[in-house]
């Protein structure tokens, strides 16, 4: 391929909006171009990394068994009210009208499309298991889509669907996609983490979700570093040790003047006690009205475990105004005593003998607080979110936290969707089960940003090899020096015929700008030929490590093979 006539358009200023790393050298080294907020058209070479990634992804599901379909992007909404998840999913989920005015919605996932399909062919055990997988467009209409591929509104995924006849069966896949996920982001050069998540509305028991380890990541992990240990979990999910900690002595409890004295530290500070003697109380609201949810006041509260605890769909911190109306102050001085909402308490509130909390009323606190005497406790549970220095559930070494980019995620369904849509198989007995289901995604636009993430350096990207969208670049310094072009052109074609993916670079265009650039695309190899073409030799140089070498230009294809077979070593042991 000639760079003249190669669609590859580089950018030298960076637009404002690209605020991560991924979005900045996509853009400018030509690999993507936005169309609208989340929504991105992928260039020649962004299309041919893309190719690669699913290459990759279809190799090892093929190898787990997975048969490859295509479902339709258009989805009836009558699947979704079979699912009933029409209803459930609000703004996010993009609905449209066909000409007739029937509803139909732009596939986030694919869940009724493929059930309702297996329902209708998987009569018997004999026909089981299934694995049916596709790589498709997805449409979710994020609200705040940003940082390029990472979170936008039309993406492209993997998605692979289980069916099993039971509960073994689908642990057996379950474990088998884990592996196979493993080998695909290691293939791809990530340096990521499987940790245990949370499987929110989806329910069914567990769920694994594969991190990719970048700053850029959105997702916290917690992670326990001791080596023989190895837990980690998404924050979301993540569990401690339930301190036995108890803090104060049992006292009648007593109003206190603290005025215009409300978060927790200054009313700590105010009354000369620490701050995990104080009870915070924040309020939230859900589509089943307000609800009060009390943590010590060292702790956070762990929003994605107060929403699974209720059952809730939307859960968002209650206006200032909302609260007043519920409590009678303002929420600094919100309080469980003589609340009439629904009060969730995170189990480490209990060892609160002689707890602070707000009164409900402005400038003043109740002291010595004792709950169970005091407020009710009937709903108990963890809803804390776990803090780096927190101990392991396990070890009890002092966990970590590290932010993740999620290119993966895995799930036990369980029989949630067949019994909803009646997918049913008759056993050896001829009686009807129904048919237990897993459910694997990998994003795979997310996973050619996230590889930007961790395989960069100032100068640009650089692809690992099995990704690369060409793996060498030929380059004359002087394109119009008659013997560079010659000794270029005959490496070019030296390396065609030895099957390399090999770029020709020969624009009018200042050596300068062509180093550039072959820096910023992030080709593996660049071959350049210069000032040593007349003793007909050219220079090698491995764009990770900046190594070079001085070669005859008959040798080239040679060496660049075996610096290309030595890049395509994928550390098997994982
Ligand atoms: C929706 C909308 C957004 C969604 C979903 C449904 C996430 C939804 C969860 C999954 C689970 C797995 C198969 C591949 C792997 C992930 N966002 N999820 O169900 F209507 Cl608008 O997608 N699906």
């Amino acid at each position: 391929m000639r760079l003249t006539s190669y669609f590859a358009p580089t950018l030298r200023e960076v637009p404002a909006e690209a605020e991560v790393v991924s979005h900045q050298l996509l853009l400018r080294a030509g690999f993507i171009r936005k169309v609208a907020a989340g929504i991105y058209t992928l260039l020649p070479l962004g299309q041919r990394v893309c190719q690669k990634i699913s290459a990759i992804v279809r190799q090892e599901m093929n190898r787990a068994g997975g048969q490859e379909i295509l479902m339709p992007i258009l989805q009836p909404a009558e699947f979704w009210h079979r699912s009933g998840r029409w209803e459930v999913y609000g703004p996010e989920l993009f609905r449209l009208k066909d000409r007739h005015g029937r509803d139909f919605c732009l596939g986030p996932t694919h869940e009724e499309m493929v059930t309702i399909l297996v329902a209708a062919e998987v009569r018997s055990y004999k026909q089981l298991p299934l694995l049916l997988y596709q790589i498709q467009n997805k449409y979710r209409d994020e609200r705040r889509p940003r940082f390029g591929l990472l979170r936008g509104r039309e993406f492209i995924m993997k998605d692979l669907y289980s069916f099993d006849r039971d509960w073994s069966g689908l642990e057996e896949n379950y474990w088998k996609m884990y592996e196979a996920y493993t080998r695909v982001f290691t293939r791809a050069g990530l340096d990521f983490r499987a940790v245990e998540a949370d499987t929110g509305a989806i329910g069914g028991s567990i769920s694994h979700e594969f991190m990719a380890l970048a700053e850029a990541g959105e997702a916290v992990v917690v992670y326990c570093p001791a080596a023989r240990c190895g837990y980690a979990a998404n924050v979301e999910k993540a569990e401690t040790v339930l301190s036995a900690e108890e803090i104060g002595t049992e006292k009648p409890m007593e109003l206190v003047s603290t005025p215009g004295v409300s978060s927790v530290e200054e009313v700590a500070a105010f009354l000369g006690l620490p701050s995990r003697q104080v009870i915070k109380t924040m309020i939230y609201r859900t589509e089943k009205g307000l609800v009060a949810a009390l943590v010590r006041g060292d702790r956070e509260i762990n929003e994605v475990k107060l929403q699974n605890y209720l059952g809730v769909l939307e859960l968002e911190l209650a206006s200032a105004e909302e609260v007043e109306q519920a409590t009678g102050a303002p929420p600094g001085f919100a309080g469980p005593v003589g609340l009439s909402l629904p009060l969730v308490v995170d189990r480490e509130v209990l060892l609160v003998k002689a707890g602070v909390v707000g009164a409900n009323r402005p400038d003043a606190h109740w002291v010595n607080v004792l709950p169970g005497r005091d407020f009710p406790v009937e709903r108990l549970t963890d809803i804390r979110q776990v803090s780096p220095g927190d101990p392991c559930p396990r070890c009890g070494q002092p966990l970590q936290s590290v932010r993740g980019i999620e290119v993966g995620q895995i799930f036990q369904l369980g029989d949630k969707y067949s019994k909803l849509l009646n997918a049913y198989f008759l056993d050896e007995k001829g009686e009807k089960q129904p048919i237990v289901m897993g459910c694997y995604g990998i994003g795979i636009t997310r996973t050619l940003a996230a590889v930007v993430e961790q395989h960069h350096d100032e100068e640009g990207i650089i692809w690992p090899f099995s990704l690369a969208p060409f793996e060498a670049v030929v380059l004359p310094v002087h394109t119009e020096e008659p013997e560079q072009r010659e000794v270029a052109e005959e490496v070019y074609r030296q390396l065609q015929e030895r099957g390399v993916e090999v770029l020709l670079d020969d624009r009018e265009e200042r050596a300068g700008v062509k180093f550039k650039d072959a820096d910023l695309v992030g080709y593996p190899v660049r071959v350049t030929v210069g000032k040593h073409a007349r003793e007909g030799k050219v220079e090698i140089r491995w764009r990770r490590t900046g190594e070079t070498w001085l070669a005859g230009k008959e040798e080239v294809g040679v060496k660049v093979s075996a610096l290309l077979e030595g890049a395509n070593f994928v550390p098997s042991n994982r």
